[in-house]
């Protein structure tokens, strides 16, 4: 194919990304990332957590030509979420259409168009393969890489999805985004409740609320839960206080990305109470069915041992005696460990300490009643209520 060809298929390919309504679009040759060392630092410093599978095929992750062997160049698109709705306990990404189905359903169709205009094939990439995706979107030209490590675009901000259309035919590249535009703010480093931003650019899953609500399949660090406030799913705190946030947000693109039932802010209790059937068909076609039944009810716990709202004792209460899973009742535990001098959740306790057959839930139980004993001992007691002394235990 001819240079000229080729520019032309690119700029058409981007012409029929913006008019699928994608907000940011840009071409790249696949080839060796760029910040493969830093991905390697990351790795090896244990930043991926849990997350084995960034390290499984790390190899391929290094190389966005290997993930579909014979693709030689991407067109990267930005999908902007709405980072101009109010902050909740549900992060914003996932609180409209699963954003995998949405992005892969309108990349395909550039795939059909591609096919059909150059006999091209193609694959598309949402989050759902072993690319560097922000690498890539940088290569494009689409943003540089904040220091909250989020991808950010000068006239959007960084509240955007990235995906990929893989393609075997050569596009024109964009010029990739050199500048680096955080100059002297810190303000995400600062702002981050647990310091999960280890330093600019570097953070430390581990500790990163998105990861620990999201990704994390065991107990949240106890260190970590009263930080994590009443955030039930993903975190945006470290794009909320960025600048370009504060004057690029704009409310999402399309349709399908707009906030469904799920929304900001759901009711706790009835989170905590859900069944896995219930479950799924609450959050069916949404990004949140990632956590799990048993996940989201975890987080809705640590979120209600958090605001400390007296309604949510019965729910907490029931949580602890009646959930199938030792990770919620050890949660709902905690949680109720929370609420000084509430008899109820002193009572709820107690009775678990002589029916609770897992060591894990045991252990929480003994360290709830231990902390309401003492906050209750060391606050005043509410009017109508016995105050509990330590050497109760
Ligand atoms: C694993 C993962 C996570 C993990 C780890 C996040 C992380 N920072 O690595 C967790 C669960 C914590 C997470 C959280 C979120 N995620 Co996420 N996540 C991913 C995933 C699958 C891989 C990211 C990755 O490769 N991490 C490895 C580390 C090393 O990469 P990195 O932090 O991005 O750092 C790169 C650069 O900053 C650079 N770099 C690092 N240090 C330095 C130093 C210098 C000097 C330079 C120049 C460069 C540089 O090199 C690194 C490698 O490319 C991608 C999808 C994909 N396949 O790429 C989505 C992705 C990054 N996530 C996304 C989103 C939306 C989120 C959340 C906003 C969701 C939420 N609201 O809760 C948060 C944001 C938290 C944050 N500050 O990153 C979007 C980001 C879009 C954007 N505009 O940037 C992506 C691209 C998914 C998508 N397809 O849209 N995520
Ligand atoms: S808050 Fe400041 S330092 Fe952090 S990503 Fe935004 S501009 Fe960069």
């Amino acid at each position: 194919m001819s240079a000229a060809a080729g520019r032309s298929l690119a700029t058409q390919l981007k012409a029929q990304a913006y008019a699928a309504g994608f907000d940011l679009a840009g071409t790249a040759r696949l080839g060796a990332a760029e910040s493969a060392d830093q991905f390697d630092s990351w790795l090896a410093a244990g930043f991926a957590g849990t997350m084995a599978w960034m390290e499984r095929n790390a190899d391929i992750r290094r190389d966005s030509s290997r993930p579909a062997p014979g693709m030689q160049s991407a067109l990267v698109v930005g999908l902007n979420y709405g980072g101009t709705q109010p902050t909740g306990a549900v992060a914003r990404y996932a609180r409209g259409g699963d954003y995998h189905r949405v992005m892969w359903d309108l990349l395909d169709s550039l795939g059909v168009w591609l096919k059909a205009n150059s006999g091209g094939e193609y694959r598309s990439f949402v989050d759902t393969g072993p690319v560097l995706e922000r690498d890539l979107a940088r290569r494009a030209g689409l943003g540089w890489f904040g220091k909250n490590t989020t991808l950010i675009n000068p006239r959007l901000g960084s509240f955007f999805f990235i995906g990929a259309l893989f393609t075997d035919q050569v596009l024109e590249p964009d010029a990739p985004f050199e500048d680096d535009r955080c100059g002297t703010c810190r303000r995400c480093l600062d702002a981050c409740p647990t310091d999960a931003l280890t330093e600019p650019r570097v953070l430390d899953s581990n500790r990163c609320i998105s990861y620990l609500t999201i990704e994390l399949r065991d107990e949240i660090p106890e260190t970590l839960r009263p930080q994590m406030a009443e955030l039930v799913y993903g975190c945006d705190i470290c794009q909320d206080v960025c600048p370009w946030n504060v004057r690029f947000s704009r409310d999402a693109s399309l349709a399908a990305m707009a906030p469904n039932r799920t929304a900001a802010d759901p009711d706790l209790a009835e989170l905590l109470a859900l069944d896995n059937d219930g479950y799924r068909r609450r959050f069916r076609g949404t990004a949140i069915t990632r956590a799990k039944r048993v996940g989201l009810a975890r987080n809705a716990a640590v979120a209600m041992g958090n605001r400390r709202a007296p309604h949510d004792v019965g729910a907490l209460a029931s949580a602890l005696m009646k959930d199938p899973e030792p990770l919620v009742r050890a949660h709902a535990a905690w949680a109720l460990g929370q609420f000084a001098g509430d008899q109820t959740a002193l009572g709820a306790l107690e009775h678990q300490l002589t029916t609770e057959a897992d060591l894990a839930v045991l252990r929480e139980v003994e360290s709830a009643l231990v902390t309401l004993r003492s906050r209750t001992t060391a606050s005043a007691a509410p009017a109508g209520t016995v105050p509990t002394a330590p050497e109760q235990l």
